[in-house]
């Protein structure tokens, strides 16, 4: 008996673990403040014909409007309710983006803000994106609603209201992260509403959520509320999926809160993965390449079932968040290189960020201008996202998804979905090459100096195309050329002074 409910909540926990995915795609790619319009466009256009498995959006629900600083990304960061209309357009917009999404099988997954409304200095009145009014003296949110009663105040214990110390588990689940009004969520109308929210989304269609700052919610809360939720909408889901899961839990260790406590309710974010692999790839702390012949829970991590990882995120890629570490667009070369070694291992579920471009000015160390938000009009709407003749974005979208060496390793991941890490190979330093299978294969070259190595792929033989520097076009290569001979073994030639010091192949690209 005991054994067979321990099997029904184990394999109703592990149900929140799949992305749910289709057609073999993998990652999911983050476009960071796109609007919904853009979206829908860039999921028939170009994520689904190269292989994306899912976009996770910026939050959908009516958010704070500010003026000082001016319309900041960090917004949406506010809820002021659970209306659909938000800075990336409309609930019509929304619900025909995530219909235009499934309909090319791209999953939409959700960034949920549950955990807190606005900050407390929020004021009154209507500066809200669908036009409600609130008032954050009185801690009424008419709109959801929500008063004075359904708020952590009381349970905290700091002079400041405020989270002071994260070794105080209390202090982060009960008090208010950076001021922002702390929801009760041991209240079962608390739980509801927020439950309400991510059920009207679900029945839109949406795949699943990113749950924004789990640390700040006690696991016994977050479990209710997902249990409140409905399965995945049946017109592009199986009956009886459940939502994905994955929660925002900052763990880099040091503190008492670990991201450990919440991986049985759905997946977490691994956080110490961009962070250990931008000093690897830095060469900080004397780190090196050939130290990931172990990468993944060799290295510390949680179990890759339960793992989200990623290079950097809209957090830490303008100091937000974590590390100094982490590797973003402004570093294209290591970046490159960074995201295809998250693409080519097998650990994790994997998301690609793309991002938007906005003018940095350091003091002191710290971007004083990190709170700029997407490219926008005078009036502070957000532009659309134009695409120029060569497929890369303008206007300051960055679309890190849609460089070269990022989208066809993201095809590459796919094509090896499921194989084991195989035919690892390194020169004690910063050069290493490792296979999926028999099915692709990768070399990284990070040394200051060639790399010139005959190693074994494990691919069968033929001549495959390079889809790092070039790519398989028709029976042509616009790339290097790599022959595998009979044995499986290939000559690998990258010089450090390449563009891109590194190479892969998979069988889609043999010529
Ligand atoms: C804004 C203003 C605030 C103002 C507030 C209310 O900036 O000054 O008080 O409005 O008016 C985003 C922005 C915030 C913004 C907020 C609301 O980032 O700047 O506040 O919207 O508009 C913690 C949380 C984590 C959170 C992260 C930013 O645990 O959940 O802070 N991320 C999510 C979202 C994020 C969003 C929110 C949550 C809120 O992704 O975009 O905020 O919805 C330690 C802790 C972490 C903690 C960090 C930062 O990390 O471990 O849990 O994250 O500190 O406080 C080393 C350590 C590492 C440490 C790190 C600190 O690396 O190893 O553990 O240093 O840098």
């Amino acid at each position: 008996m005991k054994l067979l409910i321990l099997v029904a909540l184990f394999g109703l926990s592990l149900s929140y673990h799949n992305p749910h995915t289709k057609h073999g795609r993998t990652s999911i790619v983050h476009l960071f403040e796109w609007r919904w319009k853009d979206i829908a466009e860039e999921c028939e256009r170009y994520l689904a014909p190269n292989g994306y498995g899912g976009v996770q959006i910026s939050p959908p629900n009516e958010h704070i409007i500010l003026s000082d600083p001016w319309r900041p990304w960090w917004q949406r960061y506010q809820p002021i309710g659970y209306n659909l209309c938000s800075r990336s357009g409309t609930e019509a917009e929304l619900k025909d983006m995530i219909t235009r999404c499934n309909n090319v099988g791209v999953n939409i997954y959700v960034d949920a803000v549950i955990n807190h409304m606005c900050g407390a200095g929020g004021g009154e009145g209507k500066h809200s994106s669908c036009g409600s009014y609130f008032n954050t003296h009185a801690k009424d949110f008419p709109s959801v609603p929500f008063s004075a009663w359904d708020f952590n105040d009381g349970k905290c214990n700091t002079g400041s209201g405020d989270i002071e110390n994260y070794n105080d588990i209390y202090q982060v689940r009960d008090c208010r992260l950076v001021s922002l009004l702390d929801l009760a969520l041991e209240k079962d109308y608390v739980r509801g509403k927020a439950a309400d929210f991510m059920n009207k989304l679900i029945d839109m269609g949406v795949a699943g959520f990113r749950v924004d700052a789990c640390k700040h919610m006690w696991p016994g809360d977050l479990a209710a509320v997902y249990g409140k939720l409905n399965n995945l909408n049946t017109k592009w889901f199986s009956a009886g999926s459940r939502p994905f899961i994955y929660q925002e839990v900052i763990d880099l260790g040091g503190e008492p809160i670990t991201a450990s406590q919440y991986s049985d309710l759905g997946r977490v974010t691994e956080f110490k993965y961009g962070a250990k692999l931008g000093t690897v790839f830095r060469k900080w702390n004397n780190e090196k390449l050939y130290y990931l012949s172990n990468w993944g829970e060799g290295w510390g991590f949680m179990p890759s079932g339960n793992a989200l990882v990623f290079i950097d995120n809209h957090d830490n890629q303008r100091g937000h968040g974590a590390g100094g570490s982490i590797l973003t667009f402004w570093d294209p070369r290591l970046y490159k290189m960074a995201v295809g070694m998250m693409l080519a291992h097998p650990y994790g579920v994997t998301r690609v960020m793309s991002s938007f471009r906005w003018d940095r000015n350091f003091v002191n160390g710290k971007d004083q201008n990190d709170w700029i938000g997407p490219p926008s009009y005078s009036d502070g709407t957000t532009k659309p996202v134009p695409i120029n003749p060569d497929t890369t974005c303008g206007d300051g979208w960055v679309c890190e998804h849609r460089w070269r060496q990022i989208r066809n390793m993201v095809i590459f991941r796919n094509v090896v979905n499921g194989e084991a890490l195989v035919n690892w190979w390194d020169n004690k330093s910063n050069q290493i090459a490792f296979g999926r299978g028999s099915r692709g294969f990768i070399v990284i070259n990070n040394d200051d100096w060639n790399l010139e190595e005959t190693l074994n792929t494990g691919l069968p033989s033929g001549t495959y195309c390079d889809v790092i520097s070039g790519q398989k076009e028709g029976n042509a290569c616009t790339g290097k050329q790599v022959s595998v001979d009979g044995n499986g073994r290939a000559y690998f030639k990258i010089s450090n002074s390449d563009e891109d010091p590194f190479v892969a192949i998979h069988v889609e690209s043999k010529l």
